[in-house]
């Protein structure tokens, strides 16, 4: 019994920073994505693909990892503003983990955040942390069955990316399960193709991130 009472706790407090985060940003015209996928499923290499069709003064990359800035590195080799966030063991980020990091970060001409969670298909799914979408990455080498086995994620998602498209055919992926299960858990959800090593389905994600950006822009005026 304590222990429900205690996770109601932590979410409800996680839920009262996530709208103080959310107004930040509406005030700010900031769009944020937050990218959510089991470990190794290529948010980072995917978020290094995205960076090169964006303005580095106009973005900032939040990584949420257990342990190491590996991730972050990566980023800031790019040019991009990054902040790492460690999380000791913990798996997943909240609400005020993000505000830490703001309040740490020079935000000054950034339209789009994006932040990167801990790899974790599970926990990441049930904290809002005020972003404008989640966006679910899942690659072809996790297998067709992910989005039945794992719905909260695909439920809570704005859009999905099918990464590592490149290995579709040597993994045998079947895609029209695959495009079955995430519409039995969430009916309509749009799902681009992406492969962050040769740069299939780029522009059409690229494209949906710039009509997320003019959303927030129209909103925060
Ligand atoms: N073939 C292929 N490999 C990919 C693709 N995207 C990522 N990878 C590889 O997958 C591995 C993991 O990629 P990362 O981008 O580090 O994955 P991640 O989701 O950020 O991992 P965590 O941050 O640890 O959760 C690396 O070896 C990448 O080179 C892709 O589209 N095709
Ligand atoms: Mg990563």
């Amino acid at each position: 019994m304590s222990v429900i009472t205690v996770e109601r706790r932590i979410l409800q407090k996680n839920d009262e920073i996530a709208v103080a985060n959310r107004h930040y940003f509406l005030r700010n015209g900031i769009a944020v994505i937050n990218l959510l996928s089991s470990p190794g499923a290529g948010k980072t290499t995917l978020l290094e693909r995205t960076l090169q069709h964006l303005d580095p003064p106009t973005v900032m990359v939040i990584e949420g990892d257990v342990q190491t800035d590996r991730d972050a590195q990566r980023i800031a080799a790019l040019g991009f503003r990054a902040v790492q966030i460690v999380t000791h063991g913990g798996c997943h980020l909240d609400a005020g983990l993000i505000r830490d990091a703001m309040n740490s970060a020079d935000l000054s001409g950034v339209s789009l955040l994006f932040i990167e969670n801990v790899g974790n298909l599970v926990c990441p799914a049930c904290f809002d942390l005020g972003e404008d979408h989640k966006v679910v990455i899942s690659s072809t080498t996790e297998g067709e069955d992910k989005p039945i086995k794992y719905p909260r994620v695909f439920r809570e998602a704005s859009l999905c990316l099918l990464n590592k498209m490149d290995l579709a055919p040597v993994v045998e992926f079947d895609q029209e399960a695959y495009g079955k299960h995430v519409h039995a858990v969430h009916p309509g959800l749009e799902i681009i193709n992406v492969s962050a090593k040769t740069g299939q389905g780029l522009p059409a994600w690229v494209d949906w991130l710039s009509h997320a950006q003019q959303d927030k822009l129209r909103a925060s005026r």
